[in-house]
């Protein structure tokens, strides 16, 4: 965030349920993380339920979001976000429970977890940023890897394996809320976030929201937004479609 910027210009621009104290945010420039947490926070101040999230959030990046809000939030094992928050609801039935998880984190050591949670109906909101890669660990193939690109640990391109989570949920679970939403569509992003909450707290069971997620860093795209952006939604969201399933 521009140091210039004055603190109530930097108040307008974010959810009242996050904190200033915390910010700048720690994630890279331009990185998607931010994007993805404040149409979270626009969701839970127009939905009215700050008070009530239990935030727990995953390791890797993800977990440089344990400041980001003020939320009771907890910072758990590498995959293990979704099983922590599945105990905290059943121990606390007035909670709402968001599990904060990357595409590695939920999709390879969490992906039984998750698997499991999302067939129980258990009543929490899941969110997993998909950035195509472990991010946090330098760039190696996640399971959401495209097949060909050039990443740490398959430097002559990575497998034609990838994993389409939400379309798995939407098999195991057909009343779950599955959707999988986009950085760069912000109004649709908040609104699948709000029906998402919405989902949960009428207690209706499981939600899922997978949203593509652009980690300029590792994509190497660092100097040009304009790249960015042409990796996340001329390649990521074709092999990833968004919307609701
Ligand atoms: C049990 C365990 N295994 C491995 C690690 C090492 N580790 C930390 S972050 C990370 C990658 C996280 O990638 P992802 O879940 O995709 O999140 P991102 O950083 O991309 O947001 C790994 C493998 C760990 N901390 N704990
Ligand atoms: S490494 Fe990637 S995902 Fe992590 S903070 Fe930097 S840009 Fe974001």
């Amino acid at each position: 965030m521009p140091e210039e910027m004055s603190k109530l210009e930097i108040r307008s621009a974010l959810p009242k349920c996050a904190r200033l104290d915390s910010k700048p945010h720690l994630f890279c420039p331009g990185c998607g993380h931010p994007e993805v947490l404040k149409a979270l926070g626009f969701a839970v101040d127009e939905l009215g339920l700050q008070r009530r999230i239990a935030f727990g959030v995953d390791i890797g990046c993800s977990l440089l979001a344990w400041d980001f809000f003020d939320f009771d939030t907890v910072e758990t094992h590498h995959g293990r976000t979704v099983p922590v928050m599945v105990g905290l609801r059943l121990g606390n039935p007035e909670a709402i429970a968001v599990a904060y998880v990357g595409d590695g984190g939920a999709y390879a050591i969490g992906a039984g977890h998750l698997l499991n949670a999302a067939i129980r109906n258990d009543n929490i909101l899941t969110i997993v940023v998909n950035n195509g890669l472990y991010a946090m660990t330098g760039g190696q193939e996640a399971p959401t890897t495209h097949p060909g690109w050039k990443v740490k640990t398959a430097p002559y391109g990575a497998d034609q394996y990838y994993i389409k989570a939400p379309e798995i949920i939407r098999n195991v679970n057909p009343a779950a809320f599955v959707a999988r939403g986009i950085t760069s569509r912000q109004p649709e992003l908040r609104q699948l976030m709000k029906d998402a909450l919405q989902h949960i707290n009428g207690n209706h069971g499981f939600a899922f929201l997978e949203v593509l997620s652009q980690c300029p860093l590792n994509w190497k795209t660092m100097d040009s937004a304009e790249a960015t952006f042409r990796v996340l939604e001329q390649e990521h969201a074709k092999l990833f479609p968004t919307g609701r399933f």
